[in-house]
């Protein structure tokens, strides 16, 4: 068992394998973690965090090590999450990343780490925020979320973040598809990558037109903008951390950051309490309550919304 004290003062000082022994805590689902997280909770609430996602191959890692490094220029201190809601082991897919962000490995002021988070009951709305809170805490003033857009994740990643990039890449039809994943409700920044690619401005143009079809804009408003870069040559990360900037401020005068984060920490409660629930109620299937309560519900001599309220009643009892 770790010491979870000496564990939270050593991250705080800034000790890497004390960090990384903590998100191994998230990862692992231990239960140390509410000692942790009790621990942490002083310390957080200083990190900017910015989730990037898009599809497979999209160019998100090479993005977020070349936004590292301009971060990094401007005396930041950095925190990468990779998160891999398709796998539940961290390392396999995520292998390449290291490999992509081996140059910041030896910098002191930046974490990398990723987590696997299938399997996990909650999955990335429950493991990834408590991962960002370790990395707070550790003092990174910017945290960055690579997640690779399956499915759901994409809308999840951006209910996590502060600031959500979405990236896409030049190719035929990249606007449509971007609009059947509805990708378009979510991005507060575009990015179309591998500019050097034949197509990059009809699909930057795209982007632009199918953003501006979302009317129901107020002068002041957000209107994302759509940034082009070659990330494999770091060529329009400058202009993306503009972007980054300027979404950031334009959140903190319209007090939008502070709601985002409210928003974000109720999803936590509320992820947090009901896997709690889960638990307890897979605790008690096979148990005599459940059994009791089903026989006679068969029986006749109960009904199934009675039976449930019976049941919620003896989970919440504790
Ligand atoms: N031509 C070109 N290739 C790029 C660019 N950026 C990244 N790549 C290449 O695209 C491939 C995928 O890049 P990654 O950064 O791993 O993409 P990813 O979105 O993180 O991929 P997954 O995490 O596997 O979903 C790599 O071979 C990169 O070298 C770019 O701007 N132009
Ligand atoms: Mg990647």
């Amino acid at each position: 068992m770790a010491d979870v004290a000496a564990l939270v003062a050593r991250a705080r000082e800034g000790a890497p394998r004390a960090v990384a022994r903590l998100i191994s805590l998230v990862e692992g689902a231990s239960p140390q973690l509410r000692e942790a997280m009790a621990a942490i909770a002083p310390h957080c609430g200083n990190a900017y965090v910015v989730g990037l996602t898009g599809s497979p191959g999209v160019g998100k890692s090479t993005t977020t090590s070349a936004l590292v490094s301009a971060y990094r220029a401007q005396g930041r201190r950095v925190g990468v999450l990779a998160v891999d809601p398709s796998s539940p082991f961290s390392g396999g897919a995520l292998l390449g990343d290291r490999v992509r962000m081996g140059e910041h490995a030896s910098d002191p002021g930046v974490y990398i780490r990723s987590m696997a988070t299938r399997g996990h009951l909650g999955g990335l709305a429950w493991a990834a925020p408590q991962a960002i809170r370790v990395l707070d805490a550790a003092g990174c003033d910017v945290v960055l979320v690579e997640t690779v857009g399956v499915g759901q994740s994409e809308v999840e990643i951006a209910a996590q973040a502060d600031t959500s990039v979405v990236l896409l890449a030049p190719g035929m039809g990249d606007g449509i598809q971007a609009a059947k994943a509805g990708i378009l409700e979510i991005g507060d920044v575009y990015v179309v990558n591998k500019a050097d690619r034949d197509g990059a401005d009809a699909t930057v143009r795209e982007l632009n037109h199918m953003l501006g079809l979302g009317e129901a804009r107020q002068p002041g408003d957000w209107r994302p903008p759509v940034v082009k870069t070659v990330a494999a040559r770091a060529e329009g990360v400058d202009e993306m951390v503009a972007a980054l900037d300027k979404h950031r401020g334009w959140m903190e005068e319209r007090g939008v950051l502070a709601e985002r984060r409210a928003a974000r920490a109720a999803k936590e409660i509320e992820t947090i309490a009901v896997t709690t629930l889960r638990r307890r109620i897979g605790e008690l299937r096979g148990g005599k309550r459940l059994d009791a309560l089903a026989e006679r519900v068969v029986g006749g001599t109960l009904d199934p919304y009675t039976a449930a309220d019976e049941l919620v009643e003896g989970v919440t009892e504790g």
